[in-house]
């Protein structure tokens, strides 16, 4: 597969989104951006499509002769099962329609850890969680993203759309809970790892975890090395401070004693 140059990045206005409108450049992308949100700071000369992913004809002039996608568009947080089913159920569905209609062959799929967030989280000597745990959703949220990643699934052995669904721990700036220093990934890790995933010589779908080389990291980063994903940072700069303000995970703590953390209770505890 030669490299993408042109890459659809969906989700654009969004805080990953923009990030990456921020990062991938550098590595050589010409994007183009779509959100149903406007986004007001796109640069000069930078195609943006404002529309949801409901919009089936939108989509497909999107999706036409770009080399690759990224998708990151979709409810980010729990929601209503009504609204998580029309943004990412049926969004999603309709981005893998409009890449097999337009001849798209790879795409990137923003998925999370919280498809496996009700796994408990290792402590002490215990094992890094593996890419192969079975799936424990902790929210119609996650769930919607196990369905995603079963749809890039079937898409790539139906139709030949090789997909990574990169199940992504925290993309902030910086941690900002002392669960995150364990899921955090930074911004330069997180443009690393979407250029391996758009350009690894893979077939088929795989899946990763995607964060930093963290100090108290809670998963197997070795599927995401695999693609050529090399971390740079690690959270361990920010313990010392969250530590001091947050104190320690407790793990009688129903919302710290999860991998997903305070999306584990009902109704989750924000801010997390
Ligand atoms: P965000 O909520 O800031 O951005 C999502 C974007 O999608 C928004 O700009 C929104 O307008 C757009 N969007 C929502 N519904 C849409 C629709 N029907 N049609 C078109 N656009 C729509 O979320 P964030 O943090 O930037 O996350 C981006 C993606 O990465 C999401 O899919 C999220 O689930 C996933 N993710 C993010 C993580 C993070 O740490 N930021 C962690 C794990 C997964
Ligand atoms: C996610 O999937 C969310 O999109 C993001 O906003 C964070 O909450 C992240 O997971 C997390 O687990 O911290």
């Amino acid at each position: 597969m030669p490299a993408p140059r042109t890459v659809l990045l969906t989700g654009a206005a969004g805080i990953l989104g923009t990030l990456m409108r921020g990062l991938l450049p550098s590595y050589g992308y010409e994007l183009r951006l779509f959100d149903v949100a406007p986004i007001k700071d796109a640069p000069e000369g930078s195609t943006v499509i404002t529309a949801d992913l409901a919009d089936r004809d939108a989509l497909r002039e999107a999706v036409r002769g770009v080399d690759a996608i990224m998708h990151l568009a979709g409810i980010s947080l729990e929601s209503t099962f009504d609204k998580i089913l029309r943004a990412n159920i049926e969004g999603t569905y309709n981005l893998y329609e409009a890449a097999r209609e337009e001849g798209v062959r790879r795409i990137v799929f923003a998925s999370s850890n919280h498809t496996v967030g009700f796994t408990p989280r290792p402590q002490g000597d215990d094992p890094l969680i593996p890419i192969g745990t079975p799936r424990r959703p902790d929210t119609y949220y996650g769930l919607s993203k196990c369905f995603g990643e079963d749809l890039a699934s079937l898409y790539a052995d139906l139709h030949g759309i090789d997909t990574v669904s990169v199940r992504i721990g925290s993309c902030f700036p910086a941690p900002t809970s002392v669960r995150m220093l364990s899921v955090w990934m930074s911004p330069e890790d997180g443009a690393r790892l979407f250029h391996a995933a758009l350009t690894a010589p893979v077939t088929g779908h795989t899946v990763v975890y995607g964060s930093s080389a963290n100090t108290r990291l809670w998963w197997d980063l070795s599927p995401a090395r695999a693609l050529g994903y090399e971390p740079r940072d690690d959270s361990e700069k920010f313990a010392a401070a969250l530590i001091a303000e947050q104190g320690e995970l407790d793990p009688a703590n129903p919302a710290h004693a999860n991998l997903g953390g305070p999306f584990c209770t009902d109704p989750p505890i924000w801010p997390y």
